[in-house]
């Protein structure tokens, strides 16, 4: 990202209205199932439910009617009365991107310090909250500082964007000041656990006295500072959702270029790192020359499984290759290093060279990296490539891999491509045969998982940060427009419901334990879960039923516009980063220059 562009951001939202294809609010299911069906309740304790980041959910009867209420008055809280099958809402701080995680009755998830949760903690930070699964009211939080490089390695307000991983009584996340972090799951409430013992330092201000920890701080068990320990240089804000195999903890770096964006400070640094997850002790680095060839940054959650019987990372680099690394180590003049089994290049060659020439980045036909997660899937790797969301639409590419081969397999392990995809951040659901994948642009696209065979194309007519959830023979996407769409799983395509979320989505919706839960960068949504046996918030919230598209009825024209209205005041309130809408309007003046409404 740059940072010339705040104040246009500003103008932009400033000055044209939201516009929709839709304003159904008060969403409708066909299906007759309910909450109270509900079953293989689960929680979801990763970034992607498990190792193979897969979004798919076992559940059944998982939430598709709910109404996510109106703001009271002038201000942005919501006013519970007025939502239906929401059984809380929590209020984040003014930017939120990563997943919630929900795990041992407790939902962790980052955010920013704008809705302060401790007087003596101000300003800006980033924060871990954990809420409590029944009543979203918060247990702990843990409010980091900022580095104070400002948008060069720690952009202001991004906040924590790492999508935290629970197992037992251990949080792992990727701070926003480039370090590995375990935390205590019950935080200081049951003492301060360690080896860890200096939160109060951590917590204060640069040059203040140290603050006193109490029971609704966090407790660190461990940490490790990826720009001490490796000499990373993190883009803009690092990110990751930490992977855990067996005793050990894989996490991304987030190494990349400066400011210049020509300049990567430090291209011996490694892109990818293994710790002991019980002492957070380094096992070994990526030494596959990754950030010599970044092209921006290395944000991408690494994935991971058996493949062939041995525990296998795979790792979407910055460099625009995916890689199968072996979990055992090679030791290189005294470095342990990741035992590489493959890399793939996952940019068709056109998009590396044209007439000879190599084409630049972050033009709209050059070559992209990998943000989305990759996504292992019976021997398989599925991987879109894309960019940063600032870099503005452009050609994507979507790669099924044969992950049992070894060697550079770009040649002989393509098991299909497909190019109809734009950029993609969104990390792709497989089920029932069929891959679902969204991108930037705003298409979601359905293929047949086997022989990349395109199903359908639904246009949501909005930016698409976040990832495909399928649960329940449905998949939902939110929408940078601040939708939540709903539509059928199969190869025919079908919406089935839609949800106005009152703020942009930009992150994914998970499912856990008959609860479905959705983030805006102000608010997160626990929706239905009676099934959880949870007392029910608002007055109209969780009564079991769903209503049948036929019998819905379409907001009034007056009530459209009035959404149209908190829609807009919100924007103001909370101007995105850099100019998306813009963005949007420019993909959109390309396909129409092109005479295309869809890529298909
Ligand atoms: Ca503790």
């Amino acid at each position: 990202m740059t940072g010339s562009t705040r104040n246009q951001a500003m103008k932009a939202f400033s000055k044209k209205n939201i516009t929709l294809g839709a304003c159904a609010a008060v969403v409708a299911a066909a299906a007759a199932a309910t909450p109270q069906t509900g079953r293989a309740a689960a929680d979801w304790p990763f970034w992607g439910r498990d190792a193979s980041r897969n979004m798919v959910s076992e559940e059944k009867g998982a939430p598709v009617s709910f109404d996510a209420g109106r703001y009271k008055g002038s201000t942005d809280e919501i006013d519970a009365a007025t939502t239906k099958n929401v059984r809380w809402v929590a209020k984040l701080g003014s930017q939120s991107y990563g997943n919630p995680t929900i795990a041992g009755g407790k939902v962790f998830l980052g955010t920013n310090n704008e809705s302060p949760r401790d007087p003596k903690l101000t300003g800006d930070r980033a924060v871990l909250l954990c809420l409590d699964e029944k009543t979203g009211e918060t247990v702990w939080q843990f409010a980091i500082p900022k580095l104070g490089t400002g948008k060069i390695s720690d952009w202001e307000f991004l906040g924590l964007c790492s999508s935290p991983a629970v197992e037992g009584d251990r949080v792992y996340i990727v701070t926003n000041r480039c370090e590995v972090m375990c935390l205590d799951v019950n935080g200081m409430a049951n003492g301060n656990d360690g080896p860890f013992q200096d939160e109060g330092k951590y917590l204060a201000d640069k040059g203040k006295p140290a603050h006193t920890p109490g029971p609704k701080d966090g407790d660190v068990i461990w940490k490790f500072d990826m720009r001490e320990e490796l000499g990373v240089f993190p883009h803009n804000i690092t990110n990751c959702g930490p992977l855990i195999v067996g005793d050990k903890i894989v996490v991304t770096t987030s190494n990349g270029v400066d400011w210049t964006h020509t300049n990567i400070p430090n291209p011996r640094a490694p892109a990818l790192c293994m710790l002991d997850k019980n002492t957070g002790k380094l096992i070994a680095e990526e030494g596959a020359g990754v950030s010599s060839r970044t092209l921006h940054s290395n944000w991408s959650s690494p994935a991971g499984g058996p493949i062939g019987g041995k525990d296998t990372v795979i790792f979407g680099g910055g460099d625009g290759w995916c890689y199968g690394f072996s979990t055992d180590t090679v030791d290189e003049g005294g470095v342990k290093l990741f035992k590489e089994q493959w890399r793939f290049d996952c940019n068709p060659a056109q998009y590396r060279v044209k007439d000879g020439k190599p084409l630049k980045y972050a033009t709209h036909g050059g070559p992209s990296e990998v943000i989305a997660t990759p996504v292992l899937y019976k021997n398989r790797v599925y991987v879109p490539i894309g960019q940063d969301p600032e870099h503005g639409e452009g050609l994507g590419y979507l790669v099924c891999i044969d992950a049992t081969k070894s060697g550079d397999i770009t040649k002989t392990g393509t098991i299909w491509s497909y190019d109809k995809i734009a950029r993609s951040l969104s990390t792709p659901s497989i089920s029932d045969g069929l891959i679902y994948v969204a991108d930037y642009s705003g298409f979601v696209h359905c293929l047949d998982a086997e022989t990349g065979k395109p199903y359908w194309v639904f246009d949501t007519k909005s930016h698409i940060w976040g990832s495909t959830l399928v649960v329940d023979g449905k998949v939902y996407i939110g929408t940078e427009d601040g939708d939540l769409i709903v539509l059928e799983a199969g190869k025919t395509l079908k919406e089935v419901a839609r949800a106005d979320m009152r703020a942009p989505v930009y992150s994914s919706p998970v499912v856990a334990n008959g609860t479905l839960y959705v983030g805006t960068p102000t608010h997160l949504y626990a929706i239905g879960g009676a099934a959880a046996g949870v007392a029910t918030a608002s007055a109209t919230a969780a009564d079991g039923t769903t209503v049948a598209l036929e019998d819905y009825e379409a907001p009034s024209p007056a009530e459209c516009a009035r959404r149209e209205r908190e829609r807009d005041a919100w924007r103001k309130r909370y101007p995105p980063p850099f100019p998306c809408r813009a963005n949007h309007e420019d993909g959109e003046r390309r396909r129409a220059a092109a005479g295309k409404a869809s890529p298909l």
